[in-house]
């Protein structure tokens, strides 16, 4: 098969996927066209201000820019004719009952379509149901072209594997799947990701990989589940279960996830309605995966009986109390609060009239709720303090100052299980805490 040259690639949808993908591309010397539909994140990348915030994304995106190797532009003509390699990147949400939204793909489809011409190569990074390629993509741009994929244009799936506050290192260290339309397009689109990606890579066929993405993310869904049902068995029998886990995964072939306030963010929550999507339509019934949607899905409220049971346990009312909730992102280190469990925490307390603070030292939503700039003044003259985000600044919290801030019989609800619960009480105050049976 003759070495493919690639002198310009087009990214389009420059959010948490795109974005990376675009300037680690450029990175490689690659001359890169990013598409957007929105043009204040256009004008904003082209300013060298990344729209969404990411370790080293700043510095890499100004690099691009001096090196004029990145620009980026609403024009989708100028974007595709002037592409070698195409790689979309845009969201694929789940709406009502759980059923995949499409019309960011079929978006950008369509104008790919436009202009599409032969001896391309088109790449799907974004995350898509089972037989989404040949079922959809291919009949979309073939009927709109007239091309045929496999001949006329090369078709790619390569899934991102990439975590929020790690995507640069992740993209370029991870192994990768990439799933081929044809096999000769999946060896063209490993000689484009080879220029970038440090892991190894797999070529498979698009099917396999369309379904072997999403359940890494339903994997981790399902097993989230586990150690969040392993937790409340632990509170009932008297057992921590933070201390379950970490003997259990002294196994060497254990790794049980952490128990937490449920599972937010673009992916986890909505992956596993991929997977089982298009098998559900014809007639089979998901167990284990709706069922561990489902007891995630019901960890927010637990961790409000959990505050209910702490001001209850120092006799407090709900409606008489502040409680200061610390962490609105989905999960520790990252500023995005899609999905995150915080705001179903934040809606049931305001149904109790609690009285509410909020405060995240990266994420500026609040759901509603009112926020102080400073812990320090969120946490003053509150009765109950909520870890419900992992960041890695609540980690090692001064208690000492904290309690002295409070009000009479503090309490903390740990629900990310970061505090050290003897630490807690030996400072005075009531602890509770997902899994922690005492
Ligand atoms: N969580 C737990 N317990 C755990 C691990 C996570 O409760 O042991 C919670 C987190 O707090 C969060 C949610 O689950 O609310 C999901 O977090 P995550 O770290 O498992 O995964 P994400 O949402 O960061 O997934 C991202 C996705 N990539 C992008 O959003 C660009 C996903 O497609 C990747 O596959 C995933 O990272 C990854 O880890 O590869």
């Amino acid at each position: 098969m003759k070495n493919w040259n690639y002198n310009t690639i087009t990214v389009i949808g420059l959010g948490y996927v795109g974005l990376p993908t675009a300037v680690i591309f450029a990175k490689a010397g690659l001359k890169v066209i990013g598409v957007d539909v929105n043009p204040q994140t256009v004008q904003s990348i082209n300013s060298g201000r990344p729209p969404i915030n990411e370790p080293g994304l700043q510095k890499l995106l100004k690099e691009a820019l001096n090196t004029k190797l990145l620009t980026a532009t609403t024009d989708y003509k100028y974007a595709i004719k002037n592409a070698d390699a195409i790689i979309i990147c845009v969201p694929t949400p789940i709406g009502e009952n759980n059923v995949p939204i499409l019309k960011y793909l079929d978006l950008a489809l369509e104008n790919v379509s436009q202009f599409l011409t032969r001896k391309k190569l088109v790449i799907i990074e974004s995350t898509i149901p089972p037989g989404c390629t040949h079922n959809h993509i291919v009949p979309l741009i073939e009927q709109k072209t007239g091309l045929k994929a496999g001949t006329d244009f090369w078709l790619a799936y390569c899934p991102e594997r990439i975590t929020p506050g790690k995507s640069l290192k992740e993209f370029i260290e991870n192994d990768r799947i990439i799933g081929g339309y044809t096999h000769e397009s999946g060896k063209i689109a490993e000689q484009l990701f080879k220029k970038v990606v440090k892991g190894k890579i797999y070529v498979t066929d698009i099917k396999t990989a369309e379904v072997a993405k999403i359940a890494e993310n339903t994997f981790r869904d399902i097993n989230i589940a586990f150690a969040n049902e392993l937790a409340l068995i632990c509170e009932k029998i008297g057992v921590d279960v933070m201390k379950v886990i970490q003997l259990a995964n002294t196994h060497p072939r254990v790794n049980i996830h952490l128990p937490g306030t449920g599972v937010g963010g673009p992916c986890i929550p909505k992956d596993p309605y991929l997977l089982i999507y298009p098998a559900e339509k014809l007639g089979f019934k998901s167990k284990i995966i709706r069922t561990a949607r489902m007891i995630n899905d019901t960890m927010p409220n637990h961790v409000v009986n959990l505050i209910l049971n702490g001001l209850n346990s120092v006799g407090k009312s709900i409606v008489n109390s502040k409680i200061t909730i610390l962490g609105t992102a989905y999960k520790g280190g990252v500023d995005d609060s899609r999905l995150s469990p915080a705001k179903e925490i934040i809606n049931k307390l305001k149904a109790l009239n609690a009285n509410l603070v909020v405060f995240d030292p990266y994420c500026s939503e609040t759901f509603g709720a009112r926020s102080e700039k400073s812990i320090e003044e969120a946490v003053l003259n509150s009765d109950c303090i909520v870890l419900v985000t992992d960041h890695p600044e609540f980690r090692n919290l001064d208690l000492v100052r904290l309690r002295k801030l409070m009000k009479d019989n503090p309490i903390i609800v740990d629900g990310r299980r970061i505090i050290d619960p003897n630490e807690a009480k030996r400072h005075g105050f009531q602890y509770l805490g997902v899994g922690y049976g005492n």
